[in-house]
């Protein structure tokens, strides 16, 4: 499971765009900016290629930022799990550049006021972006540090304006097979599905996440617009999300419906509940110095306790993992 193989993947000829057509898609990428923040109805059809070159994204400087050291980009964009692309490490940034990432919509449905399918340009320009770096720890047992480039999901979520009915946001994300080649196996259910209490979703540390280290989201991290949750199990920040739902009942994840004794809905981390099949005392910060390093003591909810333990007051945190 942790062997890393080292992955060469060199630029595919579909990933170079020309200058008129990129430049053209900057230019709309502004304009979108300006525009009023309103959802569109369907999808838009964007003058624009399929693929893109890495685009400059930049964010303003965040205090919900940790100082630790950065995992390297090469690490954050080679070591990846993304099981729509296979389960190996190294499948995704293999496999990837398959996904289309324009034109892209998101639609937000379920108990709100106003729901709606928002192009991506739309979600983009909905508030300043910051950068957040973020302590990321993944169920397996490693971990790293990633600037990733968004803004607070609540921005979203006041936008759209849930109902009194809204008790979980349920996040679902792209199932293409003809983009995405891990849809063949059954290891999940696809679509990949995940879910947040609302008060989970609205804490200021959930991320609606369009980029890391200065460019926009890489196809391997999620393009175009991910979530991403600091203090849970990195399995709980669903990937190029296609869809947004306020619901009243606990959604059923994916990983609960594949390993319900495994993977509880709450997923937060906690060194003192060992999961099932091994301890989650520890970590291996990937970067570190491989095998030969020494682990990590793993802080309760990732070391986010101070924001986010009151979420969770009153609550069993081993019968709600
Ligand atoms: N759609 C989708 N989202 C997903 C996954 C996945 O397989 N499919 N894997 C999750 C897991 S287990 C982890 S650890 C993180 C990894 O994110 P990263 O590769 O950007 O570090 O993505 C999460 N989001
Ligand atoms: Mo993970």
């Amino acid at each position: 499971m942790l062997i890393r193989t080292s992955s060469q993947h060199p630029v595919q000829p579909s990933e170079i765009t020309p200058r008129r057509v990129y430049e053209r898609r900057r230019d709309i990428i502004r304009a979108a900016g300006a525009a009023a923040l309103l959802p569109v109805a369907g999808a838009v059809a964007q003058p624009t290629p399929a693929n893109l070159p890495p685009q400059k994204l930049a964010g303003r400087p965040s205090e919900l930022s940790t100082g630790e050291p950065r995992t390297s980009y090469e690490d954050v964009t080679t070591y990846n799990n993304f099981y729509e692309f296979g389960t190996d490490k190294d499948d995704p940034a293999r496999h990837a550049h398959r996904l289309r990432t324009r034109p892209w919509t998101v639609s937000v449905e379920g108990a709100v006021a106003r729901p709606g399918v928002y192009d991506i340009e739309k979600l983009l320009a909905l508030a300043p972006i910051e950068e957040r770096v973020y302590r990321m720890r993944c169920v397996e047992g490693w971990s790293m540090v990633i600037p990733w480039l968004g803004y607070s999901f609540a921005e979203l979520i006041r936008r759209v304006e849930p109902l009194g009915s809204a008790k979980y946001v349920e996040f679902e994300t792209l199932a293409d097979a003809d983009q995405m080649p891990g849809l063949r196996s059954p290891v999940l259910r696809w679509p990949y599905i995940e879910g947040l209490r609302l008060d989970e979703a609205m804490h200021p540390l959930t991320l609606l996440c369009v980029g890391l280290y200065g460019e926009v989201l890489p196809r391997q991290n999620g393009a175009p617009v991910r979530i991403v949750v600091p203090w849970k199990y990195g399995f709980k920040s669903g990937k190029s999300l296609v869809a947004i739902r306020f619901v009243e009942k606990e959604p059923l994840t994916a990983w609960h419906l594949a390993a319900p004794r495994e993977y509880g809905f709450y997923s937060n981390v906690n060194p003192d509940v060992p999961h099932p099949r091994w301890s989650q005392a520890t970590e291996r910060r990937i970067g570190d110095g491989g095998f030969l390093a020494r682990k990590r003591k793993t802080l309760m909810f990732n070391g986010y306790a101070d924001q986010v333990a009151s979420l969770y007051a009153g609550m069993d945190l081993r019968r709600h993992f």
